[in-house]
């Protein structure tokens, strides 16, 4: 007998699944932050979670299920097999070897160039229509490998790239002002990492302009003070690196908030990794951060940020760079 009794006259129930699925790959530290803050956040009717690691992988995928009765409802699958993965919408790829303390993110590249070898295939092949959010570092020049692997247009194929290291920017800025860091805006574009570029030209607290903010309100400031910012977003990864091994919570909230944006069709701008020739004079098929609208297309369009020559020129550099490390790459 049926616990519940259906209404005279019903039609069959609707199993079919929403688009609503969304596949993490690599359930390290990394991949687990961002399954937990995609579940607490209720972006997900189903998780799947992947590794090459099964013991791992099924001792992850446990300790989420035991969370059913505090969590909104999702489906949590995980597998060594692909098949799992069947149907996402959103693929967040996470696997790979990670920095150790003092390695730069580019000395990671090779690595997992071959680890994506054996990712990018499978999850074309189960989620043809998927959008690839690629995590993994060097992020930038692993999303332009992606792109290669995959064959999807390069409107579904993006990189976190430096939505965290704005956010880091934005916090540091936020704490040094004493307002909320929603308050303030401003981009870090270009590399993740040691090359990005602060657009101290756009920043503002509050729709005020940074500079004036600080003159208005008697704040001491000096170029000096600035690129102190900027030197403490860069090694804000490795301090943590060095303090706790990984880092892990930030970025999970980083890519839980591209994956709202996306699965939601938000159209927020955010920074983050994509094909940028063509912009700001970059010649080269590279990958970089730039403010770009995002829906449930992927990319919808990358605003047209205005730069100072400086600016400009660092950009353009931080593209030099890739190019020369993708030129290396075997694909
Ligand atoms: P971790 O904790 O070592 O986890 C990596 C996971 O990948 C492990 O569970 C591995 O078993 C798994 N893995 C390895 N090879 C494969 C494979 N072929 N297929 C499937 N799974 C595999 O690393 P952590 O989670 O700390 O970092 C993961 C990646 O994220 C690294 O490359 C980091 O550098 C990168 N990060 C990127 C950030 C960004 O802002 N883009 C931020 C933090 C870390």
């Amino acid at each position: 007998k049926n616990l519940f009794q259906t209404l005279p006259g019903s039609c069959p129930l609707n199993t079919a699944k929403g688009s609503w699925k969304i596949t993490v790959v690599g359930v390290g530290n990394v991949g687990m932050a961002c399954a937990q803050t995609i579940l607490t956040q209720n972006l997900a009717d189903e998780l799947a979670l992947v590794d090459v690691e099964p013991n791992k992988l099924r001792g992850e995928m446990l300790d989420l299920q035991h969370a059913a009765a505090f969590l909104p409802r999702a489906k949590i699958v995980a597998d060594t097999d692909y098949k799992i993965t069947a149907g996402s919408a959103i693929c967040i790829v996470t696997a790979g070897a990670r920095q150790k303390p003092g390695e730069s993110r580019l000395a990671l590249v090779q690595k997992n160039v071959s680890i994506l070898k054996s990712i990018i295939p499978q999850i074309v092949k189960y989620s043809p229509d998927a959008i690839l959010l690629i995590i993994s570092n060097p992020v930038d020049a692993l999303t332009y490998v992606s792109w290669k692997l995959s064959g999807f247009p390069p409107n579904r194929v993006l990189g976190s790239g430096t939505n965290l290291d704005s956010s880091r920017f934005r916090w540091l800025l936020a704490d040094h002002l004493d307002v909320n860091a929603h308050n303030v805006h401003g981009y870090l574009i270009g590399e993740h990492g040691d090359s990005s570029v602060p657009v101290w030209s756009t920043v503002n607290v509050g729709g005020v302009s940074l500079l004036q903010f600080l003159k208005d309100n008697g704040i001491p400031y000096s170029q000096a003070i600035l690129d102190g910012v900027h030197k403490k977003v860069v090694d804000g990864a490795y301090e943590v690196i060095q303090l706790k091994g990984y880092t892990s919570w930030a970025i999970g909230y980083s890519v839980a908030s591209l994956v709202k944006c996306l699965l939601r069709d938000q159209r927020w701008i955010h920074p983050v990794s994509v094909c940028a020739k063509g912009f700001h004079g970059i010649e080269d098929e590279v990958f970089l951060s730039l403010p770009t609208q995002l829906g449930s297309s992927g990319v919808v369009g990358v605003l047209n940020v205005p730069l100072t020559d400086e600016e400009r020129k660092k950009l353009q550099q931080s593209a030099q760079t890739l190019a020369e490390v993708q030129a290396g790459l075997e694909i």
